[in-house]
């Protein structure tokens, strides 16, 4: 019988707050079937709920994150195939995660590829990464968010030029645009990737979750509703238990211990 090869793999450090989730099919430059966005969608959901993890690193390959959706399957797909095959709600499912996510991108980071990394919460990128929406050259567009994110990451005319004309970003033309946080050397993507997880994962993981949420409430709505938001989320965590230990460490000169509560 053949052996069958997760279309994900997860990896959580023994002693640590981290989980790694590296998309797994090299062959195809990690192109996103729908059995690989079911995989990724479940793993990712049973790492949210798991109050141990602290910071979700998503990944692909040096050659390549993701270079979109999967072209074939998309060929021989109906619209009503498309909708029923559950693909938006594998999405939606990413996106309303709430603990942080890190892209880690190397090579081709294309398509849904490129929308996958816009739905992560920052985007550490090797100097060998390259960023597109290609979409329109195949007669579609960009489905899963590319036409918002992107404009919202890098402003009307750089994505306009990026989704109209093809035309794609080396890792440095996206850090200056403001699409990615930071640029890493070629062989130190994952690693770079992780210590910034770390990082992550050492701060309240409450707060970090009601941070994420206001930060992304400033791409959702006006500016009002969102600095009402952060004033909400903010007293919410000042009624934590994290609040109490964080404020008391600095205090008292000695490390936090966060319990996520
Ligand atoms: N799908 C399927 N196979 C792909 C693929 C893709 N997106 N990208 C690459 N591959 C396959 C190639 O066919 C090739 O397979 P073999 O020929 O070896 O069998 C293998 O991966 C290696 O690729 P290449 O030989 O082409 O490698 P190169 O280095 O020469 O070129 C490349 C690399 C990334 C420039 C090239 O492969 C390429 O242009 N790939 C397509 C990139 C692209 O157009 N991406 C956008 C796809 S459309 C939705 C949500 C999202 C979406 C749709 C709906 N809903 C929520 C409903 C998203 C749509 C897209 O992303």
């Amino acid at each position: 019988m053949a052996e069958v090869v997760p279309l994900v793999l997860v990896e959580r450090e023994p002693e640590g707050r981290i989980a790694t989730v590296l998309l797994n099919r090299p062959d195809r430059l990690n192109a996103l079937n729908g059995e690989l966005m079911g995989e990724l969608a479940t793993a990712l959901r049973e790492l949210d709920v798991d109050p141990d993890v602290r910071c979700i690193v998503i990944g692909g390959s040096e050659r390549a994150f993701a270079a979109g959706a999967d072209i074939g399957e998309m060929a021989t797909a109906s619209a009503i195939d498309m909708y029923l095959a559950q693909r938006v709600d594998r999405w939606d499912a990413i996106r309303s995660l709430g603990t942080p996510l890190v892209a880690a991108v190397s090579g081709f980071c294309l398509g849904g590829g490129c929308e996958l990394a816009m739905t992560c919460d920052l985007i550490v990128a090797s100097e060998t990464a390259v960023f597109g929406q290609p979409e329109t050259g195949l007669g579609i567009l960009p489905g899963a968010g590319g036409t918002q994110r992107l404009t919202h990451a890098v402003g009307k005319a750089l994505a306009m030029d990026i989704i109209l004309s093809g035309r794609r970003l080396s890792a440095r033309q996206a850090l200056e645009a403001g699409l990615v946080a930071r640029v890493v050397a070629r062989e130190a993507w994952l690693d770079e990737a992780r210590r910034v997880a770390r990082e992550i994962a050492s701060k309240g993981p409450l707060a970090n979750r009601l941070a994420k949420e206001a930060v992304n409430r400033a791409q959702e709505g006006p500016l009002s509703l969102g600095l009402d938001y952060e004033r909400r989320v903010l007293y919410l965590a000042f009624a934590s238990e994290d609040a109490r230990e964080g404020l008391s460490a600095f205090v008292e000169k000695r490390p936090p211990r966060f319990e996520g509560r």
